[in-house]
């Protein structure tokens, strides 16, 4: 049921994906990512000297009785030995739940993988939009210099699956080589 100020239009700052009015935020830092990160050492040398630095920044819009919510996601340039920075990656917990990713600004990898298997790049450049397929992970990477930013909107009720993630990583590893992404099998994907 729509009341007080809702509907309502949201502004979106492309650069730093704040929304104006918000609903809900929240930042992650280099040392809430560890296991995400394949280059450990690399991550704590980066935590100790960087003071554990954000990596990515979420804000979201959403209201009650809806079956669609929406936000953005800053991810900042940096790496981590060679791996650039990224978010988790997730499943949906619903088997029916997709989402889409609308890229603002700056430059982003979505990578996505099935349940089966399956691998898929998007490169993430403002006008671009992917549609992510329920049942299938997906994690973003910043490959730029300077903030990627993009707008996603799914069901509020999709739900984070990060487990086999957490557990095993995805199966494909986004790394820094020559300067330039290159997608190289996980040598420890389990
Ligand atoms: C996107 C959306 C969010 C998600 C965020 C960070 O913005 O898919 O639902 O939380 O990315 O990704 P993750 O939770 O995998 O770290
Ligand atoms: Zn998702």
């Amino acid at each position: 049921m729509a009341s007080g100020n809702w509907p309502q239009g949201v502004r979106i700052d492309p650069v730093t994906g704040a929304l104006a009015p918000e609903t809900g935020h929240y930042t992650k830092r280099l040392s809430e990512l560890r296991h995400i990160f394949h280059d450990a050492p690399a991550l704590e040398r980066a935590v100790a000297q960087q003071a554990d630095p954000v990596v990515y920044d979420v804000a979201e819009y959403r209201q009650p009785d809806s079956d669609l919510y929406f936000g953005t996601t800053t991810i900042f340039p940096g790496t981590v030995g060679d791996e650039y920075y990224m978010t988790r990656g997730h499943f949906h917990e619903r088997p029916d739940a997709a989402e889409i990713y609308s890229a603002l600004h700056g430059t982003g990898v979505l990578l996505l993988e099935s349940r089966t298997g399956e691998n898929k790049i998007v490169e993430m450049t403002p006008g671009v939009t992917a549609f992510i397929p329920p049942e299938w992970a997906h994690r973003t990477m910043n490959v730029g210099r300077d903030n990627f930013v993009f707008l996603w909107a799914c069901s509020p009720t999709a739900g984070h699956d990060y487990s086999q993630i957490l557990k095993k990583g995805m199966r494909q590893l986004l790394l820094q080589r020559d300067g330039r992404p290159e997608l190289v099998p996980n040598p420890n994907w389990s």
